[in-house]
């Protein structure tokens, strides 16, 4: 069961043992602001529709591994195929990002389509997998596969939002005028999340990582109720499965709910976004707990010199524990791919103060 533990650097780290040389990946590294895929989503024009065409979906999984050397390769998806496979209409549109057909507390809720698809076994998203089974025969075993899903809350926010939002109305007021109906809603989704998660594992992939990015809007209890305790399940029931498939959490926006995340949910590691201050991190997370983070990607858009200083802020903060290089977000689509380079080199340049393998 050891089978990857030595191939590849972010395995290693992920399970706990510090590694002279940082490995790296970043969010998004996949997408607009790479020539290679802008060609590839021009022609096949929606975006779900590249989602589901495993061909060119293990492509561009693959585009930012071969331009940079990652040593990390994240599916190409969304986290929105859930809702799109739980027969919810979900749609890209330029300008305005994801648009769904609202859910609101008084329609059914979806339990029934669950079943169904439980049942189906995700049909809608074979074609993810096989973009999986796909990737995984052809990547390097030094570069580690990545498979994903939303947090049950912020696909949620989605739903019941109908898209992106500012102020999250509308699933806060649910949440707390109505927490049965909404707790059945993340129920369900956290089954689906289990469901697709445990199929991409079938299909080849190494690590999980569960974006939470709209962790941020919940005070400590809606925290507790909407992220923890799902989260909790989700990292239960998969580990009872695949023990030794890493999954990492990114409560984007918990602050100094982080602690309390990495004990309760038992995630293996945590991502940390860019508002998390490094010594903070360094004085309330545990130095043997594998970190992920957490560079701010605005300095990919900024002076050369200024990306260096930062990155090796990030560097020395987490020098002593294991650790896989990122941002604190996404790589934004105005970002030069010479800046992802730059960044690159200057991590592999990195020369640890102390270097110790364990
Ligand atoms: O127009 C285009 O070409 C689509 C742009 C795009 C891309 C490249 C979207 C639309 N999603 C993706 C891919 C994607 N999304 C990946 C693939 C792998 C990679 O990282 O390279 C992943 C992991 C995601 C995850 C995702 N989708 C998240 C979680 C991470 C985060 O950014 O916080 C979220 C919130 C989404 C929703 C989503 N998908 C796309 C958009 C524009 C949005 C909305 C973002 C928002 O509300 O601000």
């Amino acid at each position: 069961m050891e089978n990857n533990t030595n191939k590849n650097l972010i395995l290693r780290n992920l399970t706990g043992k510090r590694t002279s040389s940082v490995p790296i990946w970043l969010m998004r590294q996949a997408g607009r602001y790479l020539p290679e895929y802008r060609k590839i989503r021009q022609a096949k024009g929606s975006f779900l529709d590249l989602c589901y065409s495993p061909k060119l979906a293990a492509e561009i999984t693959l585009q930012p591994v071969r331009r940079f050397g990652f040593d990390a390769a994240i599916l190409f998806s969304d986290i929105l195929v859930i809702p799109d496979a739980l027969g919810q209409r979900v749609s890209f549109e330029e300008g305005l990002g994801p648009v769904l057909e609202p859910l609101t507390p008084q329609e059914p809720l979806l339990v029934d389509r669950v079943d169904r698809l439980k049942n189906d076994s995700l049909h809608k998203l074979d074609a993810v997998y096989e973009t999986i089974e796909r990737v995984a025969a052809e990547k390097k075993d030094d570069c580690a596969l990545i498979g994903f899903a939303g947090g049950p809350w912020t696909v949620a926010t989605y739903m019941v939002e109908g898209g992106s939002s500012r102020d999250f109305l509308k699933i806060r007021r649910w949440a707390t005028c109505n927490p049965t109906s909404f707790g059945s809603l993340i129920n369900t989704l956290t089954d689906a999340t289990i469901a697709h998660l445990d199929a991409q594992i079938n299909a080849g992939v190494e690590v999980l990582q569960i974006f939470e990015s709209h962790a941020g809007v919940l005070d400590c209890f809606g925290f507790d109720q909407w992220v923890i305790k799902p989260t909790r399940r989700i990292v239960d029931t998969i580990k009872g499965k695949h023990p030794h498939i890493p999954i990492i959490g990114f409560p984007r926006g918990a602050a100094a709910q982080i602690p309390v995340f990495i004990l309760e949910t038992k995630v293996d590691a945590v991502s940390l976004d860019q508002s998390v201050p490094l010594n903070w991190a360094s004085s309330e997370i545990s130095d043997s707990f594998p970190v992920q983070g957490n560079l701010d990607p605005i300095y990919l858009l900024g002076d050369p010199a200024e990306l260096s200083v930062h990155v090796s802020r990030v560097l020395s903060a987490f020098a002593n524990r294991p650790f896989v290089f990122n941002l604190g977000h996404g790589v934004n689509k105005e970002t030069d791919p010479k800046s992802v380079e730059r960044l690159v080199e200057i991590v592999r340049d990195y020369n640890h103060r102390s270097p110790k393998e364990t």
